[in-house]
């Protein structure tokens, strides 16, 4: 596909989109590279809510196909917080030092074989034709009671990945991209594209 635009401002989702679409688009831009690009509500109670919110503004405003991708960490034991609110958790202006401290109080009385949670990634891609998908993706792990390792971002240090030794963090991008929420959704993505080819 020529041209897409990525919805996004987080900057560790861009580095790993970028990587994720390699090859399959010509041209990405992203919400950082335009002066006025809109700054959604995300007043959604579900992820496809605020994926869908963010894509169609992104296309009104572009006039381009775009992708938004709505994602966050599910956690059982906190009945399934921070889910939508992940990117707030610690508030309005939360950083991600500030989210995993505050994590790591609410599950520090939580004992270890109960500290399942997954990240879920939802992609909406839509078009100015119209054509609405939307792409789920999700991973399993569980909660550490300690951050590890400095890749990734948001709470990619304190999530051990099934499967792995190691947390999210301590994964080189290659590894995060090939089992990660994100990487689970883009590549049903590439598969959609693959069918349709639009814009060829
Ligand atoms: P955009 O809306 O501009 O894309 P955002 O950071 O606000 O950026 P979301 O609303 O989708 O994005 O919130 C996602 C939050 O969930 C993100 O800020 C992280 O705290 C967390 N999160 C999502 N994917 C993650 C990942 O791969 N690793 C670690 N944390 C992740």
């Amino acid at each position: 596909m020529k041209e897409l635009v990525v919805a996004t401002r987080n900057r560790g989702k861009i580095i790993e989109i970028n990587a994720l679409l390699a090859g399959l688009v010509d041209r990405i831009r992203c919400a950082t590279d335009f002066e006025y690009f809109p700054d959604t509500v995300e007043d959604g109670v579900t992820f496809a809510d605020n994926a869908l919110k963010k894509a169609r503004e992104a296309v009104h405003f572009t006039g381009l196909p775009a992708l938004a991708d709505d994602s966050g960490l599910v956690v059982d034991a906190l009945a399934g917080r921070p889910g939508v609110y992940s990117a707030r958790f610690a508030g309005e202006g939360a950083t991600d030092a500030t989210n995993n401290e505050l994590l790591l109080n609410e599950c520090q009385n939580i004992p270890g074989e109960l500290r399942h949670a997954a990240f879920v990634c939802v992609l909406a891609f839509l078009t100015p034709e119209g054509t609405e998908r939307l792409f789920t993706g999700k991973v399993s792990g569980r909660i550490l009671s300690a951050a590890r390792g400095e890749g990734g971002f948001g709470y990619d240090p304190l999530f051990l990945v099934d499967g792995f030794d190691r947390s999210m963090a301590e994964l080189t991008l290659e590894e995060k991209n090939s089992v990660s929420h994100r990487a689970q959704a883009f590549r049903q993505f590439r598969e959609y594209l693959e069918m349709v080819k639009p814009g060829r």
